[in-house]
């Protein structure tokens, strides 16, 4: 091989690909890589994170989520009281506004697991059911991963 060096460039390259992202469609919705923090299996409750970008040209809206994983799943935000962070139950959903992405990351808004089933450990996966106002009902795949700090 001529250029060794701008193989291994090429190789390293192609292992830094987000190998693990995953991605889902629904009509002119795109779900990006839903992921889950790993937590240790006393934890009773969890997050779920992902990227939703609409690319239609009508507002959607996200209503509702949940798993077989957990209890129960609710959309929550992260709000900063007066220096204290607080989470806040969203009961009208997340609005989903035409042309626009929206991403739900750690310290921001997030879906919320409530009594896991099982605890959050790195390598597994479950399914999650995500509803949108228009777009209607899809069920995509949460990937579990190693993380250093505590969810949300
Ligand atoms: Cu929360």
């Amino acid at each position: 091989m001529k250029h060794p060096r701008i193989l291994t460039a090429l190789l390293l390259g192609l292992l830094a690909l987000p190998a693990l992202a995953h991605h889902y469609v629904l009509g002119t919705l795109h779900i990006g890589h839903p992921w889950s923090r790993a937590m240790p299996a006393m934890m009773s409750s969890g997050a779920v994170y992902l990227k939703l970008d609409n690319q239609g040209k009508s507002a959607d809206r996200l209503l509702a989520v949940s798993t077989p994983r957990a209890a129960s799943a609710e959309l929550h935000q992260n709000l900063n009281d007066h220096g204290v962070m607080r989470m806040r139950a969203l009961p009208e959903g997340i609005e989903l506004p035409p042309g626009r992405g929206i991403a739900l990351t750690p310290g921001g808004t997030h879906i919320m697991l409530m009594g896991l089933t099982a605890p959050l450990k790195a390598g597994e996966r479950f399914p999650l059911t995500l509803r949108f106002a228009r777009a209607g009902t899809i069920e995509v795949e949460v990937k579990i991963e190693e993380g250093m700090m505590p969810t949300p």
